[in-house]
């Protein structure tokens, strides 16, 4: 490979791949992982974490917005958001365009928020995004965030990385457990689970926990350029049959009110996410609910 180009190697040497690189804005070693963050030429500034390629410029809008405004608008007035993970900040972003009273993000690498503060400012809008007066940034381990406090949140979104490494505990049942436990009954939870034709394993497993938990639980998709190898699962939790089930006419009303500006979201494609390829429910166990 020419040093011009970036590979990624999530899925090991068989399927990969990989950008062009007009330069290395920024690399370091941080205590929890290897940051980069590239200039592509077609995908525009690119994090990469561990060689893993997190987000791009270019689609970003497509993932947050699904991971963002399902959970939300799914919910009748969320006030209290909790964020966990998400150091480039494009989820507080999208939180923060609905009328909420507080957002806590808790991410664990303090040098993933400043590093994007500085080499990626579309995505957190310069670092704006981490003052807003709303908005609490608190550096830790989510894990043991959710272990100590009680406090309790209406929507809660998992922008986690992969289960590798540092981001491997926010995919277990325990860490699910704590999210349930912090979710007020007619909240949600959202989650990234993965590029299911990939990684089968990663909906599989956590539709399966959070269902044995007592939630209900559903994948939705999106398909994001910069994920490689097909549609990426996104996972939606919750206590109340209502925010599992919401109607179209519901969502519009609760769209047309909100009176946001998006690029991805639609409340029809809302409801279109949900609705999964037979191979796909067969990994997810859509319409089973009740297996364990
Ligand atoms: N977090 C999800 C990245 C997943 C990449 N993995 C993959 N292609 N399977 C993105 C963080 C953006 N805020």
């Amino acid at each position: 490979m020419k040093n011009t180009q970036f590979v990624e190697n999530l899925h090991g040497e068989d399927a990969f791949q990989g950008f062009t690189v007009d330069e290395i804005l920024y690399a370091s070693d941080s205590p929890h992982q290897h940051i980069e963050i590239l200039q592509t030429r077609r995908f525009g500034r690119a994090l990469v974490l561990d060689g893993i390629v997190q987000t791009t410029e270019i689609d970003e809008f497509m993932y947050h917005e699904m991971l963002v405004h399902v959970p939300m608008f799914a919910c009748e007035s969320p006030r209290e958001v909790l964020i966990v993970g998400g150091g480039d900040g494009g989820s507080l972003r999208e939180v923060l365009k609905h009328d909420v009273e507080r957002v806590d993000m808790i991410e664990i690498d303090e040098e993933v928020i400043s590093s994007c503060t500085e080499h990626l400012p579309t995505v957190n809008l310069a670092g704006a995004v981490f003052d807003d007066p709303r908005a609490t940034v608190i550096v830790e381990d989510a894990f043991a965030f959710l272990h100590r406090e009680k406090r309790r949140y209406d929507v809660i979104i998992c922008d986690s990385t992969d289960p590798i490494g540092a981001g491997e505990i926010l995919f277990s049942k325990d860490f699910y457990a704590l999210c349930a436990g912090a979710l007020l009954p007619n909240g949600a939870l959202s989650l990234q689970d993965g590029v299911v034709f990939l990684q089968p394993e990663e909906p599989r497993d956590t539709m399966r926990s959070l269902r044995q938990l007592g939630l209900m639980a559903r994948c939705y998709l999106v398909a994001v350029p910069t994920y490689y190898g097909g549609p990426m699962t996104l996972g939606l939790a919750t206590h109340s049959s209502t925010v599992f089930e919401p109607a179209l006419e519901y969502l519009t009303r609760r769209f047309e009110q909100a009176d946001i500006s998006l690029r991805h979201y639609t409340p029809a494609h809302h409801l279109a996410s949900y609705a999964l390829p037979r191979w796909i429910q067969a990994i997810t166990g859509e319409g089973n609910e009740a297996d364990n």
